[in-house]
């Protein structure tokens, strides 16, 4: 089998180090490994596969000779170094912003849209991961009854503000037991103990970021404008996981019960859910794994054609790391790198 040349940029990230994990535990055919990051983690080294693999200082040379670039470096590196990757010949699939809604470039979930993947666009755009752990959960349901409208609220875990927003929690957490007050450097109000409405920066029509990300996105990755969707994201006090409450509006009717068997069936999804029992997805049980779980499945009796879901993954793994790696796998398969 080929094996190839990857380069993970922003390797001593929350994201990066999981993408090196997950091209470790996916045994991806990998040749040569190059890990990536800013001058403050150069001469660093990180394991893969039981190797040390030192951290270079990201520079335009960087990619010579890669084939594949996975990016987790936040949106303004990925604008500068992402066209100087692909103008080499590498496939980026790249985790931030930047690339998403730009017409030229695929935005990929591969269980939804895995053929908006192609052989001339090298920048390849990794969704939002509250976006991404919906879309696999919504693809089913769409093609059995055709969505018309979602409302969602999220859960979001502290891990999609990176490293920094976790040791945040864990430290707030600590002074708060001392008895001294939390201090608050990553978000803008203590989140130990607390739940904040507020993800990313707020835009003129008041909504955040975050949620219009969510609105975009999915009819990007969904390939249907048509899909009405608004959202709410919340920030809790969770260290790995994102929880969705999701509320959905169907054309044509879906029992519960079908819904169900559809969800157990899907790929990428793992349905848990028997009320009778306590079982339904839990952000501390998802952590560490790559499906998406839902559970909660119910009919909206408010209204004709309606559904109620819980959906739950790790935001680090199918939100982030593991999209990448799969999108990466798909290039394979498809042939196309
Ligand atoms: O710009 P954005 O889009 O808003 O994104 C902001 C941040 O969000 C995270 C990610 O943070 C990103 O930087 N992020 C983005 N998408 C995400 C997603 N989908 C997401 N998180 C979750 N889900 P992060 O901390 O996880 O990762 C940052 C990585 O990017 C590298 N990096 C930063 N600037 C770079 C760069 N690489 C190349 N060139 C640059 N100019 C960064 O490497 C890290 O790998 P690093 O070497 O800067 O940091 C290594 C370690 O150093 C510590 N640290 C960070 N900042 C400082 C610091 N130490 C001292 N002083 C600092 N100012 C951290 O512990 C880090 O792990
Ligand atoms: O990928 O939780 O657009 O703060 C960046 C920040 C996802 C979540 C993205 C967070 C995000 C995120």
């Amino acid at each position: 089998m080929k094996k190839y040349n990857v380069a993970v940029v922003g390797a001593t990230g929350a994201v990066g180090n999981e993408m090196i994990k997950m091209l470790e535990e996916r045994d991806f055919p990998v040749a040569n490994l190059r890990l990536l990051a800013s001058s403050r983690s150069a001469g660093k080294k990180l394991k893969y596969k039981g190797q040390d693999v030192p951290v270079e200082e990201l520079n335009k040379d960087s990619f010579k000779g890669m084939e594949i670039a996975l990016f987790s470096a936040g949106a303004s590196i990925s604008k500068e170094y992402a066209p100087v990757a692909a103008r080499e010949g590498v496939f980026v699939i790249d985790n931030s912003s930047a690339w998403r809604m730009d017409k030229d470039v695929p935005l990929v979930v591969p269980e939804v849209n895995p053929h908006h993947l192609k052989k001339d666009k090298k920048i390849i755009a990794n969704p939002n991961c509250s976006t991404i752990q919906m879309v696999v959960v919504l693809k089913p349901i769409h093609d059995a009854a055709r969505i018309k409208r979602v409302v969602v609220s999220t859960y979001q875990a502290v891990s999609g503000a990176g490293h920094k927003a976790m040791v945040e929690l864990a430290e707030q957490v600590k002074s708060l037991a001392d008895g001294k007050p939390a201090e608050c450097k990553v978000f803008p109000y203590q989140i130990a103990y607390n739940v904040i409405p507020h993800i990313d920066i707020f835009l003129e029509n008041d909504y955040t970021k975050e949620e219009m990300k969510m609105v975009h996105e999915t009819k990007k990755i969904m390939g249907d404008d048509s899909i009405q969707l608004t959202a709410t994201t919340v920030r809790v006090p969770v260290m790995r996981g994102h929880s969705e409450s999701v509320n959905i509006e169907t054309e044509k009717h879906l029992s519960a019960a079908d819904a169900r068997k559809m969800l157990a069936q899907a790929p990428g999804v793992i349905l848990v859910d028997d009320p009778a029992n306590k079982k339904y997805p839990l952000a501390i049980d998802c952590e560490g794994k790559i499906d998406t779980f839902v559970g909660r499945v119910r009919q909206d009796e408010s209204i004709s054609n309606g559904l109620n879901v819980w959906i739950v993954s790790d935001n680090l793994l199918k939100g982030a790391a593991w999209n990448a790696v799969q999108i990466a796998e798909e290039l394979i398969k498809q042939k196309i790198v």
